[in-house]
């Protein structure tokens, strides 16, 4: 939006008996115009700094701050301004009075034109697309090779009430379901594409993605497939699981599933997801694992 037209659109609207009171009126509309939308513009945003990494692939953070200190200095300067019209029209002859105010129209103008919030505004734009995640309780990430039982997990886990959200700036989905153990209760975070290959292979966009995972949790849930029947071999699971742990630092829950068809020995859990039972025991160790 144009910040000149939109105050000067609201000074239109003033009415007054006379043009000296009219003049005023009409400065102090511009000035109070220009500073309420300004003000808004720049009132402070609360981002978690998994919002703000993962942001950060698309906004200049510096610019918007750039913006709001322009926006601060260019209130104080039409306050300056303003107070200057003031007594000038007050102590113009009766006839002047328009002709001042025109003036100050102009060297408002000129002020308020140097005023952009593009940054700011598509940071707005952008916030509104994040996928809602909670704050409130622990988040712990799905990792694993495709293929591995992975959205399986999180399904037996979650139930139904599984989000589905774009995850920003990527062609990424990014899957979130609660668990619940009692009043307990864990987000399980699935994105599919995103962990599930070597650093190297990824692109820019996806690697910041990435980093903005690392604050969102530092517990990750990695499904191992020992039978295989997932394509790839038990060493290119471990092999991720070796990246994911250089890369994150976390601290891991090793489940292998498919234990219908094959086991592992070093894992922390076994689990044949197809079975209920086995899946409401791994739950409860989960809930176990994340607590300590
Ligand atoms: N036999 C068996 N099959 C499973 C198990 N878990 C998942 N699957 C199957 O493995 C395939 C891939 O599972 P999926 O959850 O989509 O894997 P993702 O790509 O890691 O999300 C699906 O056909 C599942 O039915 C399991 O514990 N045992
Ligand atoms: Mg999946």
């Amino acid at each position: 939006m144009d910040l000149v037209d939109y105050s000067f659109r609201k000074a239109s609207k003033v009415t007054a008996r006379t043009r000296q009171e009219l003049a005023l009126k009409k400065v102090f509309a511009v000035r109070d115009a220009a500073r309420s939308y300004i003000e808004k513009q720049t009132e402070p945003y609360e981002l978690s700094e998994f919002e703000v990494a993962l942001l950060s692939t698309s906004i200049d953070f510096g610019k918007v701050r750039r913006e709001a200190a322009h926006g601060r200095t260019s209130v104080r300067v039409l306050r300056r301004l303003a107070d200057e019209y003031e007594i000038m029209i007050k102590h113009a002859p009766k006839m002047e009075a328009a002709a001042r105010l025109r003036s100050f129209y102009g060297r408002a103008a000129s002020v308020l034109k140097r005023v952009a919030f593009s940054e700011t505004e598509k940071l707005r734009e952008e916030e509104k697309k994040l996928p809602r995640l909670r704050k409130d309780i622990p988040a712990v990430l799905i990792v694993g090779c495709p293929n591995v039982g992975k959205s399986q997990l999180l399904k037996q886990l979650t139930g139904s009430g599984v989000m589905v959200a774009p995850y920003p700036f990527t062609t990424k989905q990014i899957l979130v379901g609660v668990a619940r153990n009692g009043h307990d209760e864990v987000q399980l975070i699935d994105t599919p594409g995103l962990l599930d290959r070597p650093a190297d292979k990824r692109n820019k966009i996806e690697a910041r993605a990435i980093t903005a995972l690392k604050f969102l949790s530092s517990r990750v849930l990695f499904v191992l497939d020992a039978s295989e029947t997932c394509g790839y071999t038990l060493d290119e699971q471990l092999h991720l699981l070796d990246g994911i742990k250089e890369e994150f630092n976390p601290r891991v829950f090793l489940v292998n599933a498919k234990a219908d068809l094959a086991s592992h020995d070093k894992a922390d859990f076994q689990a044949n997801l197809l079975d209920r039972d086995d899946c409401e025991k791994l739950r409860r160790a989960l809930f176990g694992w994340v607590a300590h």
